[in-house]
């Protein structure tokens, strides 16, 4: 009886994993702050003070990205050290795609400088495996320094975001980021509901087999 109730409760767990596999964007919660994002000790963070990128995240750009020197992006204003990442050339957004999907992700943005516009809105589109699910925004303060934070909390899997300035990406400032804060996800629950169910399928006849 034990194990009927272990598989019940396994298929169940299955039935709402599919259920928030293709749930609506609801289930991501913007957040304002470091602390919104929850308890940092599931967390890694890339400050891009070395050329050591963390393992977990690969980022990208169509121009290409490298670690820039906060003097020359945000006044020398940064969550962390001296250097934050940029793309070779603007509006191209910085794409974060990552080894095992998460459910939570925040970093900092700058170089909201007043030399080339009076402001815009620094976006992150949010992606799972079957596309774009959210997009959230924050208004930049064009103080020209990397003070503020974006961020989001899901209760669906996240495989990929991409960072932008300007509504239609034309702000004409390359995108300035740093600490990219993201909550290590266990791989074991990035398995598709359909896989999940394959294996189940095939536990169960594998007991009935063994105990006929
Ligand atoms: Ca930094
Ligand atoms: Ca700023």
């Amino acid at each position: 009886m034990k194990k009927n109730y272990i598989l019940s409760a396994l298929f169940c767990l299955t039935i709402g994993g599919g259920y928030f596999n293709s749930a609506s964007a609801s289930l991501i919660t913007q957040v304002n702050s470091v602390d919104g994002l929850g308890d940092q000790a599931n967390f890694k963070i890339e400050n891009f003070e070395d050329n050591q990128l963390s393992a977990g995240i690969n980022f990208s750009s169509s121009t290409g990205v490298y670690n820039a020197p906060a003097d020359d992006f945000s006044s020398g204003h940064t969550p962390s050290g001296k250097y934050g990442l940029t793309t070779n050339s603007y509006p191209d957004p910085i794409t974060m795609t990552f080894k095992n999907p998460t459910t939570a992700l925040g970093l900092f943005f700058g170089n909201d400088d007043t030399c080339c516009t009076d402001n815009f809105t620094a976006y992150l589109d949010i992606f799972t495996n079957s596309g774009e699910v959210e997009t959230i925004s924050v208004i930049a303060n064009m103080n020209n320094w990397a003070d503020q934070f974006i961020g989001f909390v899901s209760e669906i899997l996240i495989t990929k975001v991409v960072f932008r300035y300007g509504f239609d990406g034309t702000a004409p400032l390359h995108v300035f980021i740093d600490d990219v804060r993201y909550k290590a996800t266990a791989e074991s629950i990035s398995l598709p509901g359909t896989l999940s169910l394959t294996l189940l399928a095939g536990l169960g006849l594998l007991r009935r087999k063994t105990f006929s």
